[in-house]
């Protein structure tokens, strides 16, 4: 599904702004027909989640339906096109209507949808959208959901949240990107996938699409742009709605870090002589590799620095916000960041953009966050599978990807069946589906401590991400043992699996202001001298490559004896203010 663009033959129009919102906590609107409409409880702002901007009716920990509506107009001009409505992310299942029409829904949060309004959309005239938003979770979904008898069967009521969730962030509700109409021709390019290799100082480029529909007379002209300097060009006469063609770079500048350099392919749609559609993609050529102990870019040995990070904002909740976007990704320029993974759900196209224009590597994530394989059944691993093709349809064009990752510490609640035959089919359903869809990157999927060598997902990863607390959670105060244990325990699982090594998540609650001159839990300093035992040992090992701090800011969870409202792992506080932390990471990684 291809990102909204605004030119000559394509007009967005962008529904942001205020709506009309409606809870609906005995969930009978369907009955009673909100769908054409309701007497609003509230006003909220889209993108943005509900919870926070209307903690004062009651919404904060609100799990349930809400329904939305935004009235909006088209103008006749348009009326030769095809017109979408595109919504960015959805948290987690919506059901849209237009001028009380059905027109589809989407399950699973994080990720796009769009339907075709043409004929039911009103051009000159009022049209009434409406969205039922469902942020309830269960066994079925991903991720999935709990409630407090899940936990009484674990014997786990001490660990129980408010709301309950099984994973360690705030489980926000709403509409948390852009919603968009694009209008277009009838003819139109509907997708399009690039993938690029390397061969000497050749950069090779390989694309291949569909269009909606196409007529006899239809001409597709593929040009290569590097910049406003026109490379090559390519005419293509295409018999069906599917079309691929290929273009080679000689002297090319391959993307990295340290040059994010990106082509254009620039693609006109004509039927005969007249221009029907035109879309741009922003293309980075470079290839990722997986020896058994480095991760190579374009053939060079590459070291993660970087964090998991969270979509998270006071007020925004996971609302999308582009001030936001810019200060984060300075902020870990101004550290030497050069990655991130998407912890613990895929983040938002604009994200991804950016990482791409700015050189980051990233490891994309859906979001499979601590599966209970208790609790996993035939509809979690469909919804896991679709999840995982929707993320991969979306994200394979972003030179940044360099990984998927298919999941994240699966088992946390230390139920058997994780580590079970069936877990491992399970596991290795999901990568065999990654590797029919994308040939070109490698897979990996965070795990923790408890299953040691026998988790399952070292099985099914091409490099091993770790998340490891000893020093927190596990050796709490000692970091000198807590560092001779990361130590040895890497090299235990270096030796069995013979793979390299990514330390994905290691780091500290810290409550800023808060200082000892002697190492004591949640101060500044002790958040920093972890850091640097944990960097010193991944340094020290020959098959690590690279060391993921967690978190990069302090983010909202559930509400839990463990946590003081926040997870405050931060490097930075929610407001992105330094912790000390924050200035010896950059010392560190830009010296
Ligand atoms: C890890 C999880 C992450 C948590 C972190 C923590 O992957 O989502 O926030 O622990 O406890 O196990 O801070």
């Amino acid at each position: 599904m291809l990102f909204p663009q605004t030119n000559r033959c394509r007009t967005t129009l962008d529904l942001s702004g205020i709506w009309q919102l409606k809870a609906d906590a005995n969930d009978h609107g369907l009955n009673d027909g909100w769908a054409n409409g309701f007497h609003a409880d509230a006003e909220v702002g889209v993108p943005g989640s509900w919870n926070e901007q209307l903690s004062e009716l009651g919404l904060m920990n609100y799990i349930g339906v809400v329904w939305y509506l935004t009235d909006f107009m088209v103008p006749s001009a348009l009326s030769s096109q095809q017109i979408w409505m595109r919504c960015g992310s959805v948290e987690y299942h919506a059901q849209v209507w237009l001028n009380g029409q059905s027109v589809g829904e989407h399950h699973g949060g994080f990720l796009p949808f769009q339907f075709d309004i043409t004929n039911i959309v009103k051009l000159d005239k009022r049209n009434r959208l409406v969205v039922r938003v469902d942020n309830r979770l269960s066994h079925d979904t991903i991720p999935q959901g709990v409630n407090s008898n899940h936990y009484a069967e674990f014997k786990k009521q001490r660990d129980e949240t408010f709301p309950p969730t099984v994973f360690d962030f705030f489980p926000y509700g709403g509409i948390h990107r852009p919603v968009k109409l694009v209008a277009l021709h009838r003819q139109h390019l509907s997708d399009v996938k690039v993938e690029t290799r390397i061969s000497g100082a050749v950069g090779q480029l390989h694309f291949a699409g569909q269009f909606s529909s196409v007529g006899a007379n239809a001409r597709l002209k593929a040009a290569l742009w590097d910049g406003d300097r026109p490379v090559d060009e390519i005419s293509l006469a295409p018999k069906s709605n599917r079309f691929s063609g290929e273009f080679e770079i000689a002297d090319c500048r391959f993307w990295s870090q340290e040059d994010p350099h990106l082509y254009q392919v620039h693609f006109e749609l004509f039927d005969g002589d007249s221009l029907v559609d035109e879309y741009t993609i922003d293309i980075g050529i470079r290839e990722v590799r997986v020896t058994d102990t480095q991760l190579l870019l374009n053939g060079k040995p590459i070291f993660l620095k970087g964090f998991g990070r969270h979509e998270d904002f006071a007020v925004l909740g996971k609302g999308l916000s582009h001030p936001l976007l810019v200060k984060d990704f300075n902020l870990m320029k101004w550290l030497g960041a050069n990655s991130f993974r998407t912890s613990h759900y895929p983040y938002s196209e604009e994200a991804m953009q950016m990482a791409d224009r700015l050189g980051f590597l990233v490891i994309d994530e859906v979001p499979a966050v601590s599966l209970n394989f208790k609790y996993v059944n035939k509809n979690t691993l469909a919804s896991h599978q679709r999840q995982m093709t929707e993320l991969i349809a979306r994200d394979r064009n972003h030179p940044s990807v360099i990984a998927w990752s298919i999941g994240n510490e699966p088992g946390i609640w230390g139920e058997e069946e994780s580590i079970s035959p069936s877990a491992i089919e399970y596991w290795k359903k999901i990568c065999n589906l990654v590797k029919q869809l994308d040939t070109t990157r490698p897979v990996t999927a965070p795990t923790f401590a408890k299953w040691g060598i026998r988790d399952p997902l070292y099985q099914v990863s091409d490099f091993l991400s770790i998340n490891r607390y000893w020093g927190w959670y596990e050796i709490p105060g000692d970091l000198e043992k807590a560092g001779a244990v990361l130590k040895s325990e890497l090299e235990t699982i270096y030796q069995t699996y013979h793979r390299p090594i990514l330390i994905s998540e290691f780091g500290a609650d810290t409550i800023e202001g808060e200082h000892a001159t002697h190492l004591q839990l949640f101060t500044e300093e002790y958040q920093t001298q972890l850091i640097k035992k944990y960097f010193e040992v991944i340094e020290s090992l020959p098959f690590t490559i690279g060391e993921h701090i967690w978190n990069f800011a302090d983010f909202r969870t559930a509400q839990h004896h463990r946590r003081v409202v926040m997870n405050k792992k931060g490097v930075f506080t929610r407001e992105r203010a330094p912790k000390s932390a924050a200035f010896f990471v950059r010392q560190h990684w830009t010296h």
